[in-house]
C-alpha cells in the first residue's frame, strides 16, 4: 500500500493491492464492495463523527469527497477513485501537471504495466493482465470480460524482456523527471524493473496523449560520487542491485532506492556525458523550464540516453542507522 496527497485537490490517495495469492483468486480487484485492488480517494480534513462512521459504513476516520466517481452509486464503494489494479507499486503525480496521475501496476505471470489513472477508470485486473486476457481459475464472482470497459496500459513490458537470472520481473514506478539538473531528461517518465538493474525513460508525444515511446537508459556512476558506487568487474554500470522505488525532492531531483543504496540523478557532465542543454541558459540560476521543454532532443528517445547518478547513501549505512535506533534504550 502506498499513500499520496493529490497536489491539486489535497485529498489522500490510497493504493491498495488485490490482497494476494496468485491471480486474485477471490476477484477482489473487480469486486464492487471490496477496497482491495483499488485506488481510494479520501478527505481527511473533514472528519466524520463516530455516528457518521457507522451510518455511512466507512472503514475509518475520513469522509468521502463529493466528486468521487461512485459517491452516489449504491453498487460501488464511494471511496473508489479507480479499480482493477493488481499491485500498484509506486504512483506519482506529475509535478508539472498536477492532475496527471501515473501508476505502475505489478503484473502476475507475464506483463508489467504503467497506467494513467483517471477518475472512475477500470484497469482490468484480473480479467486482463496488461492488454492481454488473463485466465484465472473459475470461481464465484468472476467478471465476464464483456462486462467491463478496461483502460489498457500506456507502457509495459513482458517478463521475458527482463527475465535474466532472477526468474521474474516486477515493475517499480517512478516519476516524470522535472528537474533541470539533467535537462536532457526533462519531461521523461522514469521507471525500472526490480531485477533489471537499469531504468527506462519514456517520452510522451504529443503531451497529454498517453502515447509514449520508451528506451532503456544505462546508469553510470559519477566519478566524484560522494559514496563509492559498487561495481561488477568488467561492467561499466554500477551494481545497484534491486531497484525498488524512486523519490522526488522539493527541487524535483530524482532519487533511486536500490538494494545497494540510494542514488540521485545528477548533471550529465559529472559522467562526462554531453547534454547540450546542460550549460544553456535554462539551467543556470534562473530556472525557466519552458526553455528546456522544447520538443527537439527532449522527446527524441532515439538519441542514446544515459542517467548519471551518484550514490548518496549506502545500504550498509542505512542498516547501521537502523541498528543504532534499535539498540537505543
Ligand atoms: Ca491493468
Amino acid at each position: 500500500m502506498r499513500i499520496l496527497f493529490g497536489p491539486a485537490d489535497g485529498y489522500l490517495y490510497v493504493m491498495m493491492g488485490d490482497g494476494g495469492k496468485g491471480g486474485d483468486p477471490y476477484y477482489f480487484s473487480q469486486n464492487k464492495k471490496s477496497l482491495l485492488g483499488k485506488i481510494l480517494r479520501l478527505d481527511i480534513d473533514h472528519l466524520p463523527s463516530a455516528d457518521e462512521i457507522v451510518d455511512l459504513d466507512l472503514w475509518g476516520n475520513y469522509s468521502v469527497p463529493q466528486d468521487n466517481p461512485y459517491s452516489e452509486e449504491k453498487d460501488l464503494q464511494p471511496e473508489f477513485w479507480a479499480l482493477g489494479l493488481r499491485n500498484p507499486w509506486r504512483c506519482s503525480f506529475d509535478s508539472q501537471r498536477p492532475l496527471y496521475f501515473v501508476c505502475a501496476d505489478t503484473g502476475q505471470d507475464n506483463y508489467e504495466e504503467v497506467d494513467i489513472i483517471t477518475k472512475g477508470g477500470n484497469y482490468g485486473w484480473s480479467v486482463y493482465e496488461g492488454p492481454f486476457p488473463y485466465n484465472p481459475q473459475q470461481s464465484p464472482g468472476s467478471t465476464p470480460a464483456n462486462s467491463i470497459n478496461p483502460i489498457f496500459p500506456v507502457l509495459g513490458y513482458n517478463h521475458s524482456d527482463v527475465n535474466k537470472n532472477e526468474g521474474s520481473a516486477a515493475i517499480s514506478g517512478g516519476y516524470f523527471y522535472r528537474s533541470l539538473t539533467d535537462p536532457c531528461m526533462f519531461g521523461r517518465y522514469l521507471y525500472a524493473d526490480l531485477y533489471g538493474n537499469d531504468i527506462w525513460a519514456a517520452a510522451e508525444s504529443p503531451e497529454n496523449s498517453g502515447n509514449f515511446t520508451t528506451a532503456r537508459v544505462p546508469l553510470t556512476c559519477a566519478h566524484d560520487s560522494p559514496t563509492h558506487c559498487s561495481s561488477i568487474p568488467g561492467n561499466s554500470q554500477p551494481a545497484v542491485g534491486y531497484i525498488s522505488s524512486f523519490g522526488e525532492d522539493n527541487r524535483k531531483d530524482i532519487f533511486i532506492l536500490a538494494s545497494s543504496g540510494v542514488y540521485r540523478v545528477v548533471r550529465p557532465s559529472r559522467c562526462n556525458y554531453t547534454c547540450s542543454k546542460e550549460n544553456a541558459q535554462c539551467c543556470n540560476v534562473k530556472i525557466d523550464s519552458s526553455k528546456c521543454d522544447s520538443d527537439d532532443d527532449v522527446l527524441d528517445v532515439k538519441v542514446p540516453m544515459f542517467l548519471c547518478v551518484i550514490e548518496v547513501l549506502e545500504v550498509i549505512l542505512q542498516q547501521f542507522i537502523l541498528l543504532l535506533v534499535l539498540s537505543l534504550p
